[in-house]
């Protein structure tokens, strides 16, 4: 049993200061007069995280008193954000700090912005696995998220001449107080070398697996506390290291060059995130890395499943392993080879295991970025692997063929190996054949994929399929992110809602009610001036909170349209230009978002947004009615301070294109209002908020597929549309470039010529659309009416709801609440 006012438990005031004290001196070793702003830091860190342990270690115990099946989330991406706010909020003592600290002379904001954010992720998918992970330890659901500890997470992004500079994200450099290094705990995995074929003594044939390398795996790990709950999960991330038992032997062997070598290899497994998202580029690397993380989390889990007693071929009945898109798919193989190999089970009953514990969610559509392995790269590093994913491949299609008649266009579409000039593994297919569950991401998005890239394993298996549209933690996007517009909301339908994001739908009887109306904006106003400020430090750029703030934050892509974005604003600099006196609504545009360092047309529409800002922030024509700003280095911490501020939401992809996204859900929260087409989440979200509250344009899906069927010219387009032809021409020309006609031609070229993404066809309804916006935001009272019901009709979109239904559907488990002294 616990002392309830301990040092280190303690919540009052009283023992949360003494519990910085106390770690400032015994942690840090200063006194308050040397100390750094770090140095409190880390302090008030290790005071939160001795709260967190004891509900860590109840956790922990309470899962194994009995048996419950655990849940096993496998993702190569994390993107957590700062860790500390959150825990505040999660362990309800956020006023409490605020004193304490106050008292001890410090401000807690400042200790809160000194923490450098862990981002082991690119984008969505990884920040979706932050979020899942929140809500499975408020549900209280047992549950293991599995990753890489990078030694270096996404790059810096900085801004020079307007292009993007990367900088590399060493996140580490002061130590990490949320992470407890289990050196006891770890794992070899091998990697490259050569098969043994032979007969054992039972006249059984086998592999043996000779190695080239052999990694270890040493795991890491972060709790993650549930919200006002004790149920405290474990985030578990496995840094790669050199075995000791290899630098001995090259060592004695007097091989000194080659066991440094062979060290610094070893230790590059977990060295730095791969920043493409959407394409692969087929690194060899990359699949060690998946390859090392996976297998060390599967032995982790079989370890943990054989020590309470069970028998392996009951595996599944102590974990439901989730692959968050196919990269840790290899998993499937490697669990055959564990079960097979390590521990002797024969192939049907380990078909059946392995068969019985994964499900598989896919996050995208694009087809450069379904994952493929080249065949002999896969097998120089997984030669074991590629015998067993063949031998998969066999029984799958004996069983297949007869279902299919023989039809040779879906063998071929369903094998898992792809034949070409060169041959190749395809993930997705390895995920689907090894797989009980398989899940899209949003409605439409599911619909998809049941039509067009898994078309034919939805004819095998339909039962399989199912629907989780996304979710966000509402504890970090709404109360740790939007503190004034929270309080707000309690203070008329009490904070049910942090929990229970339904109960948002209380507010609609507030919507018409002018003094709340009033409230409502001045948050909003507060909190566009707060990023006003941001933006002026930041960029230098002097922007008008009264202007509309017009939002478009996401990774940079193609397919998401930043440059149909920059198109409308081009229209309407040259509406000015024509007439100086139009009346238009003052609007300021805030992008942000990292591009793949590889992806030339990508940096290209970061200086294109930075080239017309230039232009337009500073011609006297414009009086200060646009500005455009490109807000750098976009990641959690940013966002936490931009969704909050807007007003107008972008989610203009390509129809079919965008799986979800999840930015368009915090957005919405926040109360913006979403201009978007009816891609991902958006059509939910729509429906949700109702059509009379999202501006709606542009092609379908559907209609997308048909023109681009029928053959697309935008030429057509541009010839025959007066105002894109002339921005058009403008960016071509050089107009936003010193009259450099050359930056450009690269983009220019693509869209003339190409526009795979379809942004002239949607150009004339994105501006009418957009023209719909300026007047309803003239209208005051109708806007905030509008916004407030956003908010208020989004309980849909807690990650909870979609926690829920893994949980009921695909999982099968239930909540285990833990007591703190049990
Ligand atoms: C092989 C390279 C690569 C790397 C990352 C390919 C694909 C990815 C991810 C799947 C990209 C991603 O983050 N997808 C996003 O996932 C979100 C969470 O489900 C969705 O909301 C977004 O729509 C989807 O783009």
């Amino acid at each position: 049993n616990v002392l309830v006012e301990d040092a280190r438990t303690g919540l009052t005031v009283e023992t949360l200061k003494k519990a910085i004290q106390n770690n400032l001196f015994y942690v840090q070793g200063k006194y308050p007069e040397i100390a750094t702003r770090n140095d409190y830091y880390m302090a008030l860190a290790y005071a939160v995280r001795d709260r967190i342990l004891q509900r860590w270690v109840a956790s922990v115990k309470q899962y194994l008193q009995e048996k419950h099946r655990i849940v096993s989330y496998l993702s190569a991406e994390y993107l957590l954000g700062p860790h500390l706010a959150n825990n505040l909020i999660n362990l309800g003592i956020y006023k409490e700090t605020e004193q304490a600290t106050k008292e001890l002379g410090i401000s807690l904001d400042w200790l809160i912005e000194k923490e450098v954010e862990p981002g082991l992720g690119n984008g969505g998918l990884g920040r979706l696995a932050a979020c899942y992970m929140d809500s499975l330890a408020t549900l209280e659901v047992p549950a293991i998220g599995y990753g890489i500890r990078y030694q270096f997470g996404i790059f810096e992004q900085d801004i020079r001449d307007g292009w993007q500079v990367e900088d590399t994200d060493n996140w580490l450099r002061r130590g990490n107080p949320w992470e407890i290094a289990r050196r006891e705990l770890s794992y070899d995995v091998k990697l490259g070398g050569y098969l043994q074929h032979y007969t054992d003594r039972d006249g059984k044939f086998r592999s043996k697996w000779i190695p080239e390398l052999t990694v270890k795996g040493v795991a890491y790990d972060t709790p993650i506390l549930g919200y006002k709950v004790n149920t405290t999960n474990t985030l578990r991330l496995w840094k790669s290291e050199a075995p000791r038992s290899f630098d001995f032997q090259s060592f004695n062997a007097g091989d000194y060059n080659f066991a440094v070598n062979q060290k610094i290899v070893c230790e590059n497994l977990s060295k730095v995130l791969y920043p493409n998202d959407e394409t692969l580029n087929g690194k060899k690397l990359r699949l060690q890395q998946q390859y090392f993380f996976v297998s060390c989390s599967l032995q982790d889990m079989i370890g943990i499943h054989l020590r309470q007693g069970e028998k392996i071929e009951d595996f599944q009945s102590t974990f439901s392993v989730q692959l968050n898109d196919t990269h840790p798919a290899v998993a499937i193989a490697e669990m055959m080879r564990l079960l097979l190999d390590e521990h002797d089970l024969d192939w049907s009953t380990a078909w059946r295991v392995t068969s019985r514990t994964f499900a598989y969610t896919n996050h995208t559509l694009l087809p450069e970025a379904l994952e493929k392995w080249d065949l002999e790269l896969f097998q120089s590093v997984l030669p074991r692997h590629l015998e067993i994913i063949y031998e998969i491949n066999r029984r799958f299609l004996d069983e297949v063929t007869v279902r299919v008649y023989g039809d040779p266009e879906k063998i071929r579409s369903l094998s898992l190996i792809g034949e070409g000039p060169r041959k190749y593994i395809k993930m997705a297919n390895l995920a689907c054949v090894g797989s009980y569950a398989i899940n899209g991401v949003a409605a439409l998005h599911t619909e998809l994929l049941k039509k067009t890239v898994l078309k034919d394993f939805y004819a095998l298996y339909p039962e399989k399929f199912s629907n989780k549209t996304n979710g966000v933690t509402p504890r970090r996007w709404m109360v740790l992110s939007n503190p004034k517009l929270t309080e707000l909301i309690s203070s008329k339908i009490g904070d049910g809602w942090i929990k229970h994001l339904e109960e948002l739908s209380g507010l609609e009887k507030f919507a018409d009610d002018p003094d709340f109306q009033k409230q409502w904006m001045d948050v909003k106003l507060e909190m566009k001036k707060n990023l006003a400020r941001k933006i002026k430090n930041r960029t230098g750029i002097d922007v008008n909170p009264e202007s509309m703030f017009d939002i478009q934050v996401k990774r940079i892509h193609e397919y998401k349209r930043q440059h149909l974005n920059i198109l409308h604003v081009i229209t309407l600099y040259n509406r000015i230009k024509q007439n100086p006196e139009i009346d238009i609504v003052p609007r300021t545009f805030v992008f942000a978002g990292k591009a793949a360092p590889g992806y030339k047309l990508a940096k290209l529409m970061i200086k294109l947004i930075n080239s017309v800002g230039d232009i337009v922030n500073n011609d006297p024509d414009v009086k200060d009615r646009l500005k455009v700003v490109f807000y750098p280095n976009y990641n959690v911490t940013n966002a936490q301070k931009i969704y909050p501020a807007a007003d107008l939401s972008e989610q203009i992809s390509t129809a079919g294109k965008e799986a979800s996204g999840t930015g368009n859900m915090k957005l919405s929260m926040n109360g913006a209002l979403t201009i978007g087409t009816l891609d991902g989440a958006n059509v939910e979200i729509r429906e949700c908020v109702g059509e009379e509250n999202f501006f709606l344009f542009g092609l379908t899906a559907e209609e997308v597929a048909r023109i681009k069927s029928e053959g697309y010219n935008p030429y057509g387009y541009y010839q025959n549309n007066a105002e894109l032809k002339l921005a058009m021409d403008q960016i071509s020309s050089g107009y936003f470039s010193h009259l450099d006609d050359t930056v450009f031609k690269d983009l220019v070229k693509s869209l003339l010529y190409d526009d795979q993404f379809l942004l002239f066809a949607d150009y004339q309804s994105y501006i009418e659309c957009q023209d719909k916006v300026d007047v309803a935001y003239r209208d005051k009272v109708k806007w905030a009416k509008m916004s407030i019901l956003n908010t208020a009709r989004m309980g849909k979109f807690s990650s909870d709801r979609s926690i829920q239904e893994y949980c009921e559907d695909i999982w099968k488990v239930k909540s285990v609440p833990v007591s703190l002294n049990g």
